[in-house]
């Protein structure tokens, strides 16, 4: 790779992720943008220790791969800057449910770059999973169904259940044109076109299937670090296993809309007389009558 001639970039699990050192993110090049969006296609996430980027120097660095946008829901009284989304532990933030970031939004984030700010000396281990190799794993009868399925996400771990959208449940990465599973155990709450027992069955399976060991990297930091990985192909996590303070800072690529098929099946949609258990389609009923367009009732 010419323009990363001396960077050394180290494998670290067979599934994704590589760590990238010799390299300075506080002074990119722009050839060096290339460089990294190629090793991102190829390793999905991507670590750079010893960067001790300070605040506006993490911010340049994103900047250089898109528009930047503040986390929809969490203030940061932390860090002043509204294109800084802050995780303290201290303050009782931390994500440890499998996602991709933002989901809940038509558009969701594309790129995510974290710096480790404050880390434990030990706990507070960050792991990603390869979405597309878990698809590939599937047997070829549940890769079809899921390729005609949608399901819904929302911001219920943000307490807003009602910022909510319908993402395909497998979407293609439009660089490499691959297919991943996109739906994750912290935002997808129902696939559209199951009913309620069937997509919760579902969504069980594919949401512990992702994070399968064999799919995973898991990532041990020093403080220092920035971390960059691509939401349109990789899942992530972090360990709560630690005591002492963790402190993150991320901030994030905006997304484009995420171009979806047709779904092969109408939404599943009880008819009949409300029962006991039409609550669980309310969420779904409210959700499609949102994306309805404008003028049609
Ligand atoms: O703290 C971490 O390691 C990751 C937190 C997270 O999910 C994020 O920044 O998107
Ligand atoms: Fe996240």
């Amino acid at each position: 790779m010419r323009e990363l001639k001396s960077v050394q970039v180290t494998r670290l699990a067979p599934a994704l992720g590589a760590e990238v050192s010799n390299i300075n993110l506080g002074a990119l090049k722009s050839e060096q943008t290339e460089a990294i969006l190629r090793l991102l296609l190829e390793h999905k996430v991507l670590f750079f220790p010893g960067q001790n980027l300070d605040i506006d120097e993490h911010v340049a660095f994103g900047e250089h791969f898109g528009e930047l946008e503040g986390h929809p829901h969490k203030i940061n009284p932390f860090t002043g800057h509204n294109k800084v989304f802050e995780l303290a532990a201290s303050h009782g933030g931390i994500a440890d449910e499998w996602h991709s970031d933002i989901t809940f939004q038509p558009n969701p984030a594309l790129f995510s770059i974290l710096n480790m700010v404050k880390c434990p000396s030990i706990g507070g281990d960050t792991l990603w999973a390869n979405p597309e190799l878990a698809y590939e794993g599937l047997s070829a009868p549940l890769r079809e169904l899921c390729d005609g399925l949608t399901a819904l996400h929302n911001a219920e771990p943000h307490g807003r259940s009602d910022v909510m959208t319908i993402h395909p449940v497998v979407r293609s990465h439009p660089d490499t044109g691959r297919k991943g599973l996109f739906v994750n155990e912290h935002f997808t709450r129902r696939i559209v076109e199951l009913s309620h027992v069937e997509s919760s069955l579902l969504l069980r399976h594919l949401t512990s299937w992702v994070a399968s060991l064999q799919f995973t990297v898991r990532y041990s930091w020093n403080q220092g670090t920035i971390a960059m990985w691509d939401n349109r192909c990789t899942q992530h996590k972090v360990l709560n296993d630690f005591k002492e303070e963790r402190l993150i800072q991320r901030v994030t690529v905006m997304g484009d809309r995420i171009e979806s098929g047709v779904p092969k099946w109408d939404p599943f949609v009880r008819v009949g007389h409300a029962s006991d258990t039409s609550r669980f389609d309310k969420m779904l009923l409210d959700c499609l009558s949102q994306q309805k367009p404008p003028g049609q009732s």
